[in-house]
């Protein structure tokens, strides 16, 4: 590819509408993403940002059975909430479309029968579970069985997730299908593979040795593996009643594998969005580049090309610029642990504040590794990188002009030495940033925006216009004419990644919104009695109890998982009623209570039995407050044999139910007993 391609299509994976987005999609896809389109088109370039939701495939039936609902109301209810998320955290799409779409089944469907009618698929006809009572053959995670490793009941029919092992269908012992606990049967079924062996020539000359160098090592080193393996032939049909209807004669109800359809999901879009669509896909001299995740590589870099190639009419990506995995506090971020910082919720505790998550993740991304996002390193983020040192230079600068100057740009007089070097690094800087962004350095490139922050922070701190006003104002106006143009090139260059800070500040700058990356860098940017605006925060501080309930809110549901994991413990021996019935346990209440002194888990408690009053030592003081717990009826075991228990005569036991996590209850009547009453 040239490095002035004519136009470019960017495409961001389509994600799965069957849960909400999280900062782990944000941070390995579309933000990256957006970064690269923003600046794109700051730089005038022809660009088309193109993005969907993926609502066909198993991961969308199955929530569906979950959650008691059709599969297109799966799809309705996450297409709408995904989209809307994408917009708050203005992810500048041109199109955000569906592959429900009816434009989308005649292509997939066309794309298809095309290939079909050119010979390049072979039909294979194969024995696959099949659930008669359902009536329907099993998808490999509608089948669980017990693993043959590791013995674990609960293995899916493509992996288990105990150990971890890859499995296939038939290697599960016992197998069963979710749909109707039926034990399936074993029925022929054809379809059409994509003879990918046929293309491992290609590949490796399009792939291993074309872009060596060229792409990322983690994705260039993956499609190598994967080559370097062996390709087989894939199915790209299934029997499903929900996707792509094949369209061809004898496939009744089948449909299209949803990773064969879903990346023909981009061309689309695309034709959705444009009569003109044709040139951003069959153009050599279109750029052609699709943002995803790691686990997607095989799929966009294998797969889709040789559907591409198959076909004959379509270009190939120049790049897969792919991103490795965002943690979350040091877990793995997972769907059905809830552990994750959902998109759509986090703009409702932090409303106006899209720009610091985006700081957060592009600074932080998973480039080159795994990385983890933990809320403290948000809030210093924020707090000594936004706001002290962007957020202080800008505010600095703004309000020193108005207040010296009414808001009009002062002329510049002679230049010292540091100023001159100060120009000369401004002007150097956007080449540096855009050259990152065009690799895909988008961390780097951000570091460079902030390194520039960090200039006009220093030079005002060094020049102390605030203390020069008073002997030397002709020296002043140099100064902040100065940091004005800082200012300005900031404006523009940090729009790809902070959108609504940029806007802000250029409205605080009064600055034309036609100002283009080319613009950047120049030492007079800001003409000499152009008249900005007023100064307005750009950030402001994440206090201490914010992230402290984001973390809470974390442990709160590691501790919820723990509860529901927990494993009951088994069933004691068995005793005899009479064994039983010599325990005597009586409803009491508690009169008195009070911490035993130096202890942490002891509370020394006075109930009364109905039979007496007496002291009971109970190791609860963890989960109670002596003052909150008296009044309350208790279970106590009254004929326990008196024991001393730091040096009181304990004399019986309080009954106390137990959690998973530890946590503790009183064993307490439904409705108030007389002191004394019996429990048996
Ligand atoms: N929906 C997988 C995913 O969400 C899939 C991507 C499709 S991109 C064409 O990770
Ligand atoms: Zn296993």
């Amino acid at each position: 590819m040239t490095e002035n391609p004519k136009r470019y299509t960017v495409t961001a994976a389509l994600p799965y509408a069957n849960g909400p987005v999280h900062i782990g999609h944000l941070a390995g896809v579309y933000l990256p993403a957006d970064i690269y389109v923003r600046y794109l088109r700051l730089q005038n370039r022809d660009v088309k940002f193109i993005c969907g939701s993926d609502e066909h495939g198993v991961p969308i039936t199955i929530r569906a059975k979950k959650e008691g609902i059709t599969p297109q109301q799966v799809v309705d209810k996450y297409h709408k909430l995904i989209k809307e998320s994408f917009e708050n955290f203005n992810i500048s799409f041109d199109i955000y479309d569906r592959t429900s779409s009816k434009i989308h089944a005649e292509t997939a469907g066309g794309f298809f029968k095309k290939l079909y009618e050119d010979g390049k698929f072979i039909e294979q006809t194969t024995q696959q579970y099949y659930d008669e009572k359902a009536q329907q053959f099993l998808a490999d995670r509608y089948i669980v069985g017990t693993c043959p490793k590791c013995g674990n009941e609960n293995a899916y029919g493509d992996q288990c997730e105990a150990c971890g092992t890859s499995l296939n269908a038939t290697d599960l012992i016992n197998p069963k299908s979710t749909l109707s606990g039926a034990v399936p049967v074993m029925r022929e079924t054809k379809h059409w593979y994509l003879p990918l062996n046929e293309y491992e020539p290609w590949l490796r000359e399009w792939i291993v040795e074309g872009h060596k160098g060229d792409w990322k090592p983690n994705v260039y080193g993956q499609c190598k593996s994967w080559i370097d393996q062996g390709l087989q032939p894939r199915a790209v049909t299934r029997d499903l009643d929900w996707g792509v209807p094949v369209p061809v004669a004898g496939a009744e109800g089948k449909v299209l594998y949803v990773w064969f359809d879903a990346p023909i999901g981009y061309i689309s879009a695309t034709k959705a969005l444009t009569d003109d669509w044709e040139k951003y896909w069959k153009d050599e001299e279109t750029k052609l580049v699709h943002f995803i995740g790691k686990d997607n590589i095989v799929f966009h870099c294998i797969i889709f090309p040789s559907m591409l190639k198959a076909h004959g009419d379509y270009i190939l990506p120049d790049n897969v610029p792919a991103n490795e995995f965002l943690n979350l506090e040091g877990d793995k971020i997972s769907t059905s642990r809830n552990w994750a910082v959902w998109l759509h919720e986090y703009l409702e505790e932090f409303p106006g504040k899209a720009d610091v998550l985006r700081y957060v993740l592009a600074a932080n991304a998973p480039e080159t590794k795994d990385n983890d996002f933990t809320w403290k390193d948000y809030q210093a983020r924020n707090n000594n990188e936004l706001l002290a040192i962007l957020g202080n230079f800008i505010n600095r600068a703004v309000v020193l002009t108005q207040k010296y100057y009414d808001g009009a740009v002062p002329a510049r007089s002679e230049l010292t030495d540091y100023d001159k070097t100060v120009l000369e690094d401004l002007q150097g800087i956007p080449l540096v940033i855009s050259t990152y962004i065009e690799r895909y350095r988008f961390r780097d490139a951000l570091a460079e925006l902030m390194n520039l922050a960090r200039l006009g922070n220093k030079y005002l701190a060094d020049t102390e216009p605030w203390k020069l006003i008073k002997t030397d104002a002709e020296r002043v106006k140099t100064i902040m004419n100065i940091a004005l143009q800082i200012s300005g090139s900031l404006a523009i260059l940090m729009e790809p990644f902070l959108p609504e800070s940029a806007a802000k500040l250029r409205t605080m700058l009064n600055m034309a919104l036609g100002n283009s990356w080319s613009a950047a860098g120049a030492a007079d940017l800001l003409k000499e009695g152009h008249v900005i605006g007023k100064p307005e925060l750009l950030f402001e501080k994440v206090e201490d109890a914010a992230v402290d309930a984001q973390v809470q809110k974390l442990l709160d549901t590691k501790k919820a998982n723990e509860a529901a994991n927990a494993v009951v413990e088994p069933a004691k021996e068995d005793i005899t009623f009479e064994d039983f019935t010599k325990m005597d346990v009586r409803i009491g209440t508690i009169i008195e209570a009070e911490k035993v002194a130096k202890t942490k888990k002891l509370l020394k408690l006075k109930i009364d039995t109905g039979i007496d009053q007496r002291t009971v030592v109970s190791g609860i003081a963890e989960f109670f407050k002596p003052e909150e717990i008296v009044g309350q009826q208790v279970s106590i075991l009254v004929n326990l044999a008196p024991r001393e228990i730091k040096g009181i005569t304990s004399q019986g036991m309080i009954l106390m139910a137990e959690n998973a996590d530890g946590s503790l209850a009183f064993v307490q009547p439904s409705k108030e007993i007389k002191n004394g009453g019996t429990v048996s």
